[in-house]
């Protein structure tokens, strides 16, 4: 099949599990065209069956809000002509699918050549819906540009269910998780000797992933953090960059543990990184899915998370990491004590965990998932 993939490129989780779908679908014999304003992080330069397309958007003085849904909806259509591409699979709702909506429409007039169905698929990811889709200015656009998408996916349960109370669209949604290289996300004995560029060897390692946005909690990280290190000797990583970095900083700083937390930034080969630690901490708000935590899992690391949202789905509590309510610091940092204190509990839940995204979460499981879906969508659409 030829897909065009259309994703928010430099922020989130949306981007990564568009990149990696990209890259898996490409690595299938598929050709894949990401259509975006910038070169998706996770992309790499040059990789066989991927072809990278940039949408320009032109400034004018007139122009407060240069247009980039109309330029995306225009380079779809351009790039779905001379590529000929069988579907456009656009990730997050606001505004891809409205682009692709517009796409699609200008390929099916008359002075298209040739006149063609070019149907889209559009995927929810999280906040599209939780926050930006249901506040009111975007929530008739969202809900109408959904239902007219020709196939819907969710990442999670939850975000299927949370879709169709908030939005109440017509479409079916069919829930197709994210899903983790389980090749890739590894722990391997080569990998855990890098452990020593973070922590002593009677150190623990906690790790945090994210994009430092509110939802993320990166003050609960600390607060959690701090309460371990009292009781285990302990380092914790912080990956990733956004605007909680300093806050969080400084609350390390006040409470004098800034020398046990290093902040990494934004890292390339985030697996070697994560295989490292013991522990994730991500005591979000909420989280459609908690891709994340998936990764840790693979990695063998421990996920202690909020049971908010999708993450009951990926975190099997007790069994394969830790649920606690939001915000309730004690005890995920009671569950951090609890795990990091006993070394074969902590590799058997690690085990169990990496077991479970392998048997449930492996993009060998999910991107068929996908590519079912894709043909049924272009079966209806012929
Ligand atoms: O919160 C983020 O990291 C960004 C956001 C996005 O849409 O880019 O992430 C959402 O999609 C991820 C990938 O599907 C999920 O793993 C996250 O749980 C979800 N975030 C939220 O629901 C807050």
């Amino acid at each position: 099949m030829k897909i065009g993939i259309t994703c928010y490129p430099t922020y989130g989780g949306s981007g990564v599990v568009a990149t990696e779908l990209g890259l898996e679908l490409a690595d299938r014999g598929h050709e894949v065209h990401f259509i975006s304003y910038s070169q998706p992080i996770r992309l790499p330069k040059t990789y066989p069956n991927i072809h990278y397309h940039e949408v320009e958007v032109s400034r004018y003085p007139l122009f407060e809000y240069p247009p980039y849904d109309l330029a995306l909806a225009t380079r779809m259509a351009e790039v779905a002509e001379i590529y000929e591409l069988d579907l456009l699979h656009v990730h997050y709702a606001i505004p891809h699918s409205v682009s692709a909506m517009l796409a699609r429409q200008m390929l099916s007039c008359d002075h298209a050549r040739p006149r063609r169905r070019l149907p889209y698929v559009t995927t929810l990811h999280g906040t599209d819906i939780t926050l930006v889709g249901s506040d009111p200015s975007y929530l008739p656009i969202t809900r109408f540009s959904i239902d007219q998408s020709d196939g819907v996916t969710a990442i999670s349960d939850y975000l299927k269910r949370r879709t169709l109370e908030v939005f109440a669209v017509q479409t079916p949604i069919q829930v197709i998780p994210n899903f983790v290289n389980c090749d890739l996300y590894h722990r391997t004995p080569e990998l855990l000797e890098h452990r020593s560029e973070y922590a002593g060897a009677d150190e623990k390692i906690l790790v945090h992933l994210s994009n430092f946005r509110p939802v993320k909690r990166l003050g609960d990280v600390i607060e959690i953090f701090d309460r371990v290190q009292q009781k285990i000797p302990s380092r914790l990583l912080m990956i990733g960059d956004g605007p909680e970095r300093s806050s969080a900083e400084w609350l390390a700083v006040k409470k004098g543990i800034h020398k046990k937390v290093d902040f990494l930034g934004k890292q390339d080969r985030i697996s070697e990184k994560l295989a490292v630690a013991d522990v994730m901490l991500l005591p979000s708000q909420l989280e459609s899915f908690g891709l994340a935590a998936l990764e840790a899992m693979a990695c063998e690391v421990v996920p202690i998370t909020t049971n908010e949202g999708g993450l009951p789905e990926v975190v099997d509590h007790g069994k394969t990491g830790f649920l606690a309510p939001v915000g309730d610091v004690e005890t995920m940092a009671n569950y951090a004590i609890e795990i990091l204190s006993d070394e074969n509990k902590l590799r058997q839940m690690g085990e169990a965990a990496r077991a479970s995204a392998q048997a449930r979460f492996c993009a060998s499981k999910i991107i068929p998932m996908y590519e079912r879906f894709y043909r049924e969508v272009l079966d209806r659409s012929s």
